[in-house]
């Protein structure tokens, strides 16, 4: 039987936990990032590998800040499927919104994983209710238990991909 492939791309906003979340699926993963106020940001993408079974998953993290939409575009063509990474400490702003308009127009499989619940002012429950037409799900991208069960679950949902995709 061909090995299931799927391509699977991270959207969210600057430091929702991206790079933690594909680190955490997969610690050889590999990111380029920038020094920046506070800490790292991502400058191109975070890529990591993780084997379900059968079923190899490619994942792809978007640099969060708005001015990289070009990178979030390239980095974006070919998905299976989409995760919307949502910091729950923070209110949804217009920017996720609009990243979650995106992948709804691109009429992209997708799951909106609630992050940082674990964290002090973290407030999963008004996301949940913000985002109550989605699958969503309640995380810490620093708990690779929890970060490897949301995944299962969502690559559980889709169709596999028998095509060319390499890497
Ligand atoms: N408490 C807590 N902190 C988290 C969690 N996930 C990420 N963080 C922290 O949030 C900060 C930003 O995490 P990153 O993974 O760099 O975020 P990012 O989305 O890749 O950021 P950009 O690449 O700049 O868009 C870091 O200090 C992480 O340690 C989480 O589940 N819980
Ligand atoms: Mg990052």
């Amino acid at each position: 039987m061909a090995e299931e492939k799927y391509k699977i791309v991270v959207f969210g906003a600057f430091g929702a936990g991206k790079s933690t979340l594909v680190q955490a699926l997969d610690p050889q993963a590999k990111h380029i990032e920038a020094e920046c106020a506070g800490g790292t940001t991502t400058i191109a993408f975070d890529y990591g590998r993780v084997q379900i079974g059968e079923k190899r998953v490619y994942l792809y993290g978007t640099p969060g800040q708005e001015r990289f939409e070009f990178a979030r575009e390239i980095i974006g063509k070919g998905m299976d499927g989409a995760i919307l990474l949502v910091d729950v400490t923070c209110p949804v702003d217009e920017f996720v919104e609009h990243l979650s308009t995106s992948i709804i127009a691109a009429r992209i499989p997708y799951v909106v994983l609630l992050n940082k619940c674990d964290a002090v002012g973290a407030q999963p429950d008004a996301a949940k209710a913000h985002f109550a037409g989605a699958e969503t799900k309640i995380v810490s991208a620093k708990d690779r238990r929890e970060a490897r069960d949301a995944l299962e679950e969502f690559i559980g949902t889709l169709r596999p991909h028998t095509g060319n995709k390499t890497n």
